[in-house]
């Protein structure tokens, strides 16, 4: 078994990608929850590099920053593209995805009440871009012929975004038909059924 660690909080949140690309990856890790009392003590927050979680551990190895660990883990179990231009291909795609993530994040945590249409209304602006990609690639993965960490990364978001407006996909036949293959991976599909996955709110404060 290798030594993977991930310490957080009793959510999908800045995890979710990670947690379903180790799952798919054939991995085991360890989990170390973190409860909002014991955060609140501030210790272990002192001890974070940025002062906050996810903290992830490698064999000695901790890293901070969700999507430098997808990256690292991209790297390490070879889901990071084939070469090295489709490894900057993935990384810039990855950056796509985050803004959708950092815009959901942003609209869940500081106006769902507010903003939550508003956001709805402009996701076709930013699901047109990856549905052009997929449309461009044809191999079903957003680079090359191999699944990255990138594929994950949009996979968790798109899956949130579908139970925040279940028919923001309608339009968009190639991101339907990607969470339909990714969610069809089968042990992607035995983690997406389990307790562990089930059982964890999305996102901290409830929204969704
Ligand atoms: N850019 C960081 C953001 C991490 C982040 O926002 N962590 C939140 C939970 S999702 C946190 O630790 N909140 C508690 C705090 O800031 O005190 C990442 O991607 O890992």
């Amino acid at each position: 078994m290798t030594g993977f660690t991930i310490t957080y909080f009793a959510v999908r949140g800045r995890c979710g990608a990670m947690r379903i690309m180790l799952s798919d990856q054939g991995q085991e890790w360890k989990e170390v929850v973190v409860t909002f009392d014991e955060w609140m003590k501030g210790d272990l927050k002192k001890t974070c590099v940025f002062g906050q979680l996810p903290k992830f551990e490698d064999n000695g190895l901790i890293l901070y920053q969700s999507n430098a660990i997808l990256r690292h883990l991209g790297r390490k179990l070879g889901a990071n593209g084939e070469t090295e231009r489709e490894a900057s291909l993935v990384d810039m795609v990855a950056e796509g995805v985050e803004e959708i993530r950092t815009k959901y994040l942003k609209m869940i945590y500081q106006e769902y009440e507010t903003g939550k249409d508003a956001h709805i209304k402009d996701l076709p602006n930013h699901f047109c871009k990856f549905e052009a990609i997929l449309v461009k690639n044809q191999s079903g993965f957003l680079v090359g012929n191999s699944i990255s960490y990138a594929d994950y990364s949009l996979f968790e978001v798109l899956l949130n975004h579908q139970v925040l407006s279940p028919t923001c996909l309608d339009s968009f036949p190639s991101l339907k038909k990607f969470v339909e293959m990714m969610s069809a991976r089968p042990k992607i599909k035995t983690f997406l059924q389990s307790d562990a996955y089930k059982k964890l709110p999305i996102n901290g404060n409830g929204k969704q």
